[in-house]
């Protein structure tokens, strides 16, 4: 019987960053690369708009609906949870998730709300698959702001961007987790060379590694 794991499991990649720091392009760059490269991979991303979950929470993001702070906090964990067991099945096959943004916007977001502490913030999220690399996209606010004018979707501003920056700074600093930081205001090839090179070697360590839990 062919075995289940010919080639060891896929990782789980995470990219992170405060607005317009360039995640989806770079992870549609990353995902090409890696399948070019002849190592199986897809990208998610979210929240993933396209589910029930998703679709409350993409009203709410769009200001078409208002949502209290709590609820709309564990709706967003709930739309990582929904899909975790196409996330294992994937992993377990050996196609490596590229996945634009996860918990830890999450848990940015929502703390930098008057009245949510961190520690709160985390605990849906507890047991979630565990990234093997976070790549986080470090843009100061005045080279965001040049990449055009904030959206009109919620959360779109600079004072509540500079507070979410300095929730994932905080985040940043938890050892358990495998966070790289990227000088995301290079251009979008300098920063695909890197962002390459760190999941490539996220791919081949994960291979001998079971996934992990947040
Ligand atoms: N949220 C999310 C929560 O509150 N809780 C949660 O649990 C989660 C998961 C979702 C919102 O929901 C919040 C966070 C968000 O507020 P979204 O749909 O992910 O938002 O956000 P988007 O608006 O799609 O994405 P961003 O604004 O964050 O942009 P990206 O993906 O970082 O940037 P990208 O690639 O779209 O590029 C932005 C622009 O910059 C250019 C691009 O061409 C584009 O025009 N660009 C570059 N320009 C110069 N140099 C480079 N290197 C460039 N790279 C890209
Ligand atoms: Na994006």
């Amino acid at each position: 019987a062919r075995s289940k794991m010919p080639c060891g499991r896929g990782a789980l990649i995470v990219l992170e960053g405060v607005d317009r720091a360039g995640k989806t392009t770079q992870c549609k760059k990353l995902v090409q690369a890696l399948i070019e490269s002849g190592r199986p991979a897809e990208m998610m991303r979210f929240p993933d708009r396209t589910t029930k979950i998703g679709q409350l929470i993409s009203a709410y993001l769009e200001k078409k609906s208002n949502l209290e702070d709590h609820t709309v906090h564990l709706l967003f964990s709930a739309n990582r949870w929904e899909l975790v067991p196409l996330m294992r099945e994937k992993l377990e096959r050996g196609i490596s998730l590229v996945v634009d943004r996860y918990a830890f916007s999450g848990v940015a977001f929502t703390s930098a709300k008057p009245g949510f502490s961190l520690e709160w913030c985390k605990i849906p999220d507890v047991g979630l698959p565990k990234p093997d690399l976070v790549l986080f996209l470090q843009l100061h606010p005045a080279e965001a702001a040049q990449r055009g004018q904030f959206g009109s979707e919620r959360y779109e501003t600079s004072d509540f961007q500079k507070i979410v920056l300095q929730r994932f700074e905080h985040l940043m600093k938890d050892p358990s987790l495998n966070w790289q930081v990227i000088d995301a205001a290079r251009s979008i090839e300098d920063l695909h060379a890197e962002i390459k090179t760190h999941s490539e070697t996220a791919i081949t360590m994960a291979k001998k590694q079971p996934i992990g839990e947040l």
